[in-house]
């Protein structure tokens, strides 16, 4: 670890800003070179905590760069994890106003909503599923902070892993009812296919991406609450979206979830 308490509350407040101004600044390790992991993160919950203050709710958590298209996308190599709040939400066949964000990016994901603890360490691909009472599909609309959506590890997760909004629709499903290696993702922009893909993308099983969550959490002694959302990961790489697009993403078996950005 290389920065202070202030360094930390001053960073997060910069990248906090950023996000609320959508106002794109230089990714932080230009100036602060020797960051580590562990400030990183610091500097996540430093904004995380700046929120819960102001009366945000957590609801969740989301892994990012789980899949090989999304790393080689980004030109990095490690999955990072961030948190999801409350307003970060929005309802199927709903709207975004493109306005509030910087660059936004959609992403095909399977949202797992948990209904017991799960912590870590050990934590395993079985254990997610009978914690989890039922998945559904899931569009995560990232945006990054930093300009051109160029960073490093450090950076990305110190901005809270690119975390800005998501859609949940569809049918949901048992955990249990479904082979959960083998659901087909269809990512539609304008009635145009832009992305296809199957949930094996995300490590093998988006299952096991939550279980990383779980045992990464550990190592900070938390655990994930009962009724958490979780995002376990792009099965796709990212796609750019701006003003006047409709996206659909179809999930095998499991329906299909529609925005619009305006
Ligand atoms: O959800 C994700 O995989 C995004 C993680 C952060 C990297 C990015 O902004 O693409
Ligand atoms: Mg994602």
């Amino acid at each position: 670890m290389s920065l202070s308490k202030e360094q930390i509350a001053a960073l997060a407040e910069h990248l906090e800003n950023a996000e609320l101004n959508a106002s794109a600044v230089k990714k932080i390790t230009d100036d602060y070179p020797d960051m580590d992991f562990r400030d990183a993160y610091n500097v996540q919950y430093e904004i995380r905590r700046r929120k819960e203050a102001r009366g945000t709710r957590i609801i969740g958590m989301k892994m990012g760069l789980t899949s090989r298209a999304k790393m080689e996308q980004m030109g990095v190599d490690t999955p990072i994890y961030g948190f999801l709040a409350d307003y970060f939400e929005r309802a199927e066949s709903g709207e975004i106003s493109v306005k509030d964000l910087i660059h936004p990016k959609v992403e095909a994901e399977i949202a797992f909503v948990t209904k017991s603890p799960l912590g870590g360490p050990g934590c395993n691909a079985a254990q997610v599923i009978a914690a989890t009472d039922f998945i559904m599909p899931a569009v995560e609309v990232i945006d990054s902070r930093y300009e051109n959506f160029r960073f490093d590890l450090v950076s990305v997760i110190a901005d809270n892993a690119s975390s800005s909004r998501f859609f949940t629709g569809g049918q949901v499903l048992a955990p249990m009812s479904t082979d959960m290696r083998t659901i087909g993702v269809v990512l539609e922009k304008n009635g145009q296919v832009m992305e296809v893909g199957a949930s094996a993308a995300v490590l093998g099983n988006p299952a096991t991406a939550i279980a990383m969550l779980a045992n990464q959490l550990a190592e900070r002694d938390e655990k994930i609450p009962a009724g958490s959302i979780i995002l376990s990961g792009a099965i796709t790489a990212a796609i750019p979206v701006e003003a006047g697009d409709n996206v659909t993403l179809r999930a095998h078996g499991m329906g299909s979830v529609s925005m619009r950005f305006v």
